[in-house]
């Protein structure tokens, strides 16, 4: 029983985290041209929390990890960037506003003081003199900035595009506000209904956002996956049917080689063809509005019933001038993608199946998987397998690449269509109809158009008097705000009131961390010498879109010369959920963690008592009431507990399910090194001699903790950590003890910095071990000290041995000689001949008896 005082967390984490505040001790040099000394500089960066109110356990878990990577390059001699700021902007202060009535910015500045306090508490290494708020001018008004000299460079447009309107709320929702097709707050059947919007022009770079993603080798595979598949490069051929009314229309398909399987052509409802057939058919307008009915995910669409309207039209089929297919309006068919026309082929596209079986189109093979080749296709599934043509005239008997070259060829020279690569990728719409975002300086003149706020007169600030008690856009109903003067030629004009999307704030904020100046949005030489981020590390909900426009918008500064970066973030890690257990009550209520006690080997409601049923183990949500608030539990066990429990038990990738044990245990083994250094106060005088087993276990550990931290493998890290705390507590005291625990200490100083501290100073260590160098590796110590050799007898394994390394082949020989096996199989017999490899084998040759 060790009556050592115990390590008082709650006291140490103040007073540590007060020093390091005091002392700078995260504050990253300037990052100039000729920055301090060589120190190789390291950014390290997680994705930066929406300030709604409270630190979660994902955040807790999310900045532990870029923690330990950040300390730990410090102590391996970097020049580490560490920020940290808030993603301000955004939805949620608006509902606050409208539901609590308070303004979006009190709410959102008291969530900030509030998670900012909730952060330092957990000790993170963080560098807070950069601490940046989209939210605020000095940070907007210089996005404006960059606004504006993409709209110079030509990558800022306007045009008109559908939205989902709520026609109850009068308002434009996102798409992640339709749910099954309502208005989240109305209810109401959201509508598409065309506004003009900003768009940002990404589709410029899809090629190259593209082929960028094969230089992202410390990138997930699954993320690089799905960052290719949005962008959604498909090559294919475009051509032009002739329409019996003396027109034509344009396709686009990716399948030529089964131009004869068509059986249809189609349009999007938005089409100027399918618009020429309202005209003078009601049908057809009715048809059209009833496809603008839903909302505008190609998700939905995709869901959607097939629904079409024959136009009466035919169209020629581009190989035999007397096949006439008939020409409908589909709702599957978008207008933004390819031509918004295409043909179909029910054989061989589900869609297109699905369509031709509602209205009685004929169904053609023309791609035979090798069973079956008859003209006739039954069944509801189309088949897109491989396969050779059939019943395609001049293209029967190849395979499908060789008939799409095929006929991409005969299209060219006959001059009717042409191979195109399309990309899926559409502009970014950042036009938004709301308050709480940066507002977009641009002044709408009748007779100037669209001009740019003059730079002096940025930020184009929000204003504070708003209200939000009617649905719509605060900027566009406030009474005077948005009436200004015209910069180029004085008469009455009006600010454009949409604001930006907040994506625009997430794809420049980790510029601006590396570089501050008050007059622009950053200097060049300083952010380049920073960027890219070394290691990102965030949610995979933020997967696609968040990491391709940062992408993008760092291409975009390239392009106009203001950034010569390729890529923001050379390293990106996905890291897994926190997730805990669910309940439920008898009456089916979710029930939180504290409100359910154990009783008898069962829960039950704290509340009076009654049976709780455990659900499954799902990711921490407000929802399911299944979350465990940090702050009470920091105040508990201390930062340290909770920081290493994070690190332990789970890979950083997977699911770490949160449990009251695993907590208990990570303080338990906080209490543990602080034991482990009173062991040794006692010993001092005694300590010396070598013990070279704990000398080698500690610059095994060395080596491991590093390669492990550098990979992000901090469980593993861990499990080493707990091996060599083991081997320390068993070891007598030494000269070899005392520097394990001195190594020990700098090895968990990243993860568990507060007790660590605490102990390097109570040890008399230099200054804070937060500054300490990482300790360096003898090789020496690295090498294995035993081998195992291979026992033969006449060059046929019969067993092995650990030896000791380096023994002579004398030794050697008497350890074979002594096996037991060699001197059954022997049985007397001595060798002709033996031959001894050292560190590897002893082959006996023998005349063995028969
Ligand atoms: C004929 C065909 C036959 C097609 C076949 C597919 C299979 P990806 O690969 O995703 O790029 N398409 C073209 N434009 C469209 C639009 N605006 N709206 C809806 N569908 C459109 O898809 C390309 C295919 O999607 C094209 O190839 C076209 O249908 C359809 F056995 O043409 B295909
Ligand atoms: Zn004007």
């Amino acid at each position: 029983m060790s009556t050592a005082p115990r390590f008082n967390a709650l006291k140490a984490d103040a007073a540590w985290q007060a020093i390091w505040e005091e002392r700078q001790t995260f504050a990253a040099t300037s990052g100039g041209a000729a920055a301090e000394g060589n120190r190789p500089k390291s950014y390290v960066l997680e994705m930066f929390p929406y300030p709604s109110g409270r630190i979660h356990m994902g955040h807790v878990r999310n900045y532990t990890m870029g923690d330990v990577l950040a300390r730990y390059r410090r102590m391996t001699g970097h020049d580490v960037l560490h920020p940290m700021g808030w993603d301000s902007f955004g939805m949620p202060a608006e509902n606050a506003a409208m539901e609590k009535g308070v303004h979006p910015g009190d709410w959102t500045r008291a969530n900030i003081a509030n998670m900012r306090r909730q952060l330092k508490q957990l000790g993170f290494a963080l560098d807070w003199s950069r601490e940046l708020s989209t939210c605020e001018p000095d940070y907007y008004g210089h996005e404006q900035a960059l606004f504006l000299d993409l709209f110079a460079a030509g990558l800022v447009y306007r045009r008109e595009s559908a939205v989902n309107w709520d026609p109850v709320d009068m308002t434009v929702l996102a798409n992640e506000q339709v749910i099954d097709g309502r208005g989240w707050r109305s209810g109401a059947l959201v509508e598409r209904r065309k506004l003009n919007q900003w768009f940002l022009k990404i589709t410029d770079f899809a090629e190259d956002l593209l082929e960028g993603l094969g230089t992202l080798d410390a990138w997930p595979d699954k993320v690089k996956l799905m960052q290719e598949n949005w962008i959604g490069r498909s090559q294919g051929l475009a051509f032009r049917f002739a329409l019996s009314d003396g027109g034509e229309v344009e396709v686009f398909t990716t399948r030529p080689d089964t131009i004869f399987g068509a059986s249809f052509v189609a349009v999007a409802a938005d089409h100027p063809i399918a618009r020429a057939a309202a005209e003078h058919n009601p049908q057809a307008a009715a048809f059209i509005e009833r496809c603008r009915k839903g909302g505008t995910t190609a998700a939905e669409i995709e869901t959607q019933e097939k629904l079409g309207f024959d136009t009466g039209l035919t169209a020629t089929h581009p190989f035999d001038s007397t096949w006439q297919l008939p020409v409908y309006i589909a709702n599957f068919v978008l207008m933004e993608y390819g031509s918004g026309a295409v043909f179909g082929v029910p054989a061989h596209d589900q869609r297109d199946l699905d369509f031709a079986r509602k209205y009685n189109l004929p169904v053609t093979r023309v791609v035979s998987d090798g069973h079956e080749d008859a003209p006739h296709f039954v069944g509801d599934t189309a088949y897109t397998g491989p396969g050779t043509l059939v019943n395609s005239h001049f293209l029967d008997g190849m395979d499908i690449e060789d008939a799409k070259r095929t006929v991409i060829r005969r299209a060219e020279d006959g001059g009717w269509g042409t191979g195109r690569t399309i990309f899926r990728l559409r502009d970014w719409g950042v036009s938004r109809q709301r308050y709480w975002g940066t507002p977009i300086p641009i002044i709408h003149c009748d007779a100037c158009g669209a001009v740019p706020v003059p730079r002096d007169q940025l930020p184009v600030a929000l204003p504070e008097d708003v209200t939000f008690d009617v649905p719509g856009n605060p900027l566009d109903r406030h009474p005077s705000w948005k009436y200004v003067a015209c910069p180029t030629c004085g008469a009455e004009a009006r600010r454009e009131t949409d604001t930006l999307d907040t994506f625009v704030n997430s794809s420049w904020y980790f510029i601006r961390f590396a570089s501050q100046p008050h007059d622009k949005p950053f200097d060049q030489a300083e952010a380049e010498a920073w960027l890219p981020v070394g290691q990102y590390i965030g949610g995979v909900e933020h997967a696609i879109l968040h990491l391709l426009y940062a992408r993008f918008w760092t291409r975009a500064l390239k392009h106009i010369g203001r950034l010569n970066v390729a890529e923001p973030f050379a390293g990106l890690f996905t890291q897994g959920m926190v997730t805990h257990e669910t309940y439920k009550s008898a009456d089916g209520k979710w029930l939180s963690p504290d409100e359910v006690v154990p009783q008898d080997g069962a829960l039950v409601e704290c509340d009076g008592g009654g049976p709780v049923t455990i659900g499954r183990v799902e990711k921490m949500s407000k929802s399911k009431k299944n979350t465990v608030d940090p702050e009470p539990i920091v105040a508990q066990y201390g930062a340290d507990a909770v920081r290493w429990f994070m690190l332990s038990d789970s890979p950083p990738e997977r699911d770490l399910p949160w449990s009251e044990s695993g907590i208990e245990g990570s303080w338990r083994y906080i209490q543990r090194l602080w034991r482990l250094l009173q062991s040794e106060s006692g010993n001092e005088g005694n300590a010396d001699g070598q013990d070279i087993a704990l000398n080698r276990k500690l610059h095994q550990t060395i080596a491991g903790v590093a390669a492990d931290i550098e990979s992000l493998g901090f469980n593993k890290a861990v499990a080493r950590l707990y091996e060599l705390t083991n081997a320390i507590d068993r070891a007598p005291p030494s000269a070899s003890r005392t520097a394990a625990i001195q190594g020990l200490l700098k090895l968990v100083a990243p993860m568990v910095p507060h007790v660590a501290e605490e102990a390097w100073a109570a040890l008399g260590g230099e200054g804070l071990i937060a500054d300490a160098a990482w300790p360096k590796v003898d090789p020496a110590l690295l090498v294995e000290d035993e081998v195992t050799i291979a026992i033969q007898i006449n060059g046929k394994l019969r067993d092995t041995e650990t030896v000791a390394k380096g023994l002579s082949r004398e030794a050697l020989e008497a350890v074979a000689m002594a096996n037991a096996h060699v001197q059954r199989l022997l049985a007397g017999a001595t060798p002709r001949k033996v031959i001894v490899v050292p560190d590897r084998l002893v082959n006996l040759v023998a005349d063995l008896a028969a």
